[in-house]
């Protein structure tokens, strides 16, 4: 299985992320149903593994909390942009949830993740250069902030790669309290 921890978010929150997804010719959007923030990333692992990650995902305990998506930002790499996302208001309890389940995954067994944790809602994969269009998004949406909602648990997923992009499925809810 491919796993993933990640926040589903609100309806009315995707709804909101999807207006601001359009205008920009040649980059893949995601659909409503894709839109998540990803706390960590796992990656291919045995079915007894998957088991090892649910239990240890079941006994973090942690409260929950608000958080508010604000403002757009953009992924490059070897000078190409590769994907537009909405970022966060600075949340430490956030930071705490991810650490804590960044722990819990390690106890599981899985190797330290080493990048940096960025959270963000991807909106688009892409990969072209910047330009006008790329730009007049970023400034166009500068001042994005979305209602705060309440974090009340988090969730594994699975994904599958497919000929139409990729397909999440929820696998299991953890809840905060
Ligand atoms: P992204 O949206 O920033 O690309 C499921 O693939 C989720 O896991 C995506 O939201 C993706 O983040 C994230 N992810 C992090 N590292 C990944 C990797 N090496 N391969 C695929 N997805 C990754």
């Amino acid at each position: 299985m491919r796993l993933f921890v990640a926040l589903d978010l609100p309806w009315p929150l995707r709804e909101r992320l999807m207006q601001l997804s359009t205008g920009i010719p040649g980059c893949r959007w995601m659909p409503a149903e894709n839109l998540h923030l990803t706390l960590r990333f796992i990656g291919e692992v045995p079915n007894w593994r998957a088991e090892e990650i649910d239990l240890a995902l079941h006994a973090i305990k942690a409260r929950n909390f608000p958080l508010t998506l604000s403002g757009v930002g953009l992924f490059e790499k070897g000078g190409r942009v590769t994907s537009l996302w909405a970022g966060i208001e600075r949340c430490p309890q956030l930071d705490h949830l991810q650490s804590k389940v960044e722990t819990a995954l390690q106890r599981a067994g899985l190797e330290p993740e080493r990048r940096r944790f960025t959270p963000h809602v991807t909106l688009a994969r892409l990969d072209q250069p910047a330009n006008e269009k790329v730009t007049r998004f970023l400034q166009g949406h500068s001042l994005f902030r979305a209602e705060p909602f309440e974090v009340e648990w988090f969730t594994l997923f699975s994904s599958q790669l497919g000929k139409e992009g990729s397909v999440y499925t929820p696998e299991n809810d953890y809840s905060l309290s």
